[in-house]
């Protein structure tokens, strides 16, 4: 796949997706999200690939939405241009897991796009922040709702109201990565990470991604049920049968195609 604004690369089960617009901190504008909703539908439909990674430069994941494209915008070309939402939001229809790799930057739309992947990986280099009120607008694309519900209100409010960026260890310490690695050893360690949930059933990935979805969507019983038909449905597949009998065997399991 060729694109103007990706840079795409294949690592056996995981496909990377890297945003890579250098000389703009890879700003986010519609032809990159165009671009960036044709390579995630594309690996999501691709049987040879189990994770995507999302990532940026080592220095920027993204600075936002490109401040340039957007300055002269009316709100004719927002709301009825149904701006963002006609296709930035791409990444939460794709089935299979998404990792997002953060290193440097991932500021407004960026650190929107970020929390729209599954998790979050970042360097020591990362930082995070929703400084949208400093150039006139509110967050657009679920800052004002994701990060709430990742970070809790207070951190939320101090980050969306004074514009302050977060560093790594802060969004660790708040829930919103999941785990840090030196910047050198970044993508080595997120392949890793990625590699081990691709050596996994993909049907049970994806199962658990949907579960997982459904907890901010619903209540915690309605929410138990829809996990337990997945549960209940797990006994009529192949992974289950492999994994179980891998284990009663002392065997490593092997979930290829499954
Ligand atoms: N857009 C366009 N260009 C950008 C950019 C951005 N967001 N961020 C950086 N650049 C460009 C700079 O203009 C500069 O270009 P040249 O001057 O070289 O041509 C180049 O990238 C390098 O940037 P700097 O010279 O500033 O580099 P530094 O290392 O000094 O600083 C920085 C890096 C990331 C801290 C700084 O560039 C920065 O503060 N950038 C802006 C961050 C920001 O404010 N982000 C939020 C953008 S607003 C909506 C929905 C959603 C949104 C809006 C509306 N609706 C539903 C209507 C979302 C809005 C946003 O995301």
């Amino acid at each position: 796949m060729e694109y103007a604004d990706l840079l795409i690369e294949n690592h056996g089960k995981v496909a990377v997706i890297r945003l890579n617009r250098p000389k703009a901190m890879n700003a986010l504008n519609d032809n990159m999200m165009n671009e960036l909703g044709d390579a995630l539908y594309k690996f999501d439909a691709d049987s040879a690939v189990n994770v995507i990674v999302l990532t940026g430069s080592e220095k920027v994941f993204a600075a936002g939405a490109d401040i340039a494209a957007m300055a002269n915008y009316t709100y004719a070309d927002t709301y009825p241009g149904n701006y963002i939402g006609r296709n930035w939001e791409h990444i939460l229809n794709v089935r299979k897991p998404v990792i997002g790799v953060v290193a440097g930057y991932a500021l407004g739309g960026g650190c929107e796009l970020a929390m729209m992947c599954d998790f979050l990986i970042a360097a020591d280099s990362a930082k995070f922040g929703q400084p949208e009120i400093k150039v006139g607008v509110t967050p657009g694309a679920g800052g004002t709702q994701r990060l709430p519900r990742t970070i809790g209100k207070a951190k939320a409010m101090d980050m969306l109201l004074t514009s302050r960026m977060i560093d790594a260890a802060e969004a660790e310490r708040t829930g919103l990565v999941s785990r840090i690695f030196p910047a050198e050893s970044l993508m080595e360690e997120a392949l890793n990470v990625a590699n081990t949930i691709a050596e996994m059933p993909v049907s049970v990935a994806m199962a658990i991604k949907d579960s997982v979805n459904r907890a901010f969507e619903t209540t915690l019983t309605e929410g138990v049920r829809y996990e337990r038909r997945f549960f209940h449905a797990a006994f009529g597949t192949p992974a289950q049968k492999e994994g179980m009998s891998a284990f009663l065997a002392k065997r490593k399991a092997n979930f290829e195609g499954m």
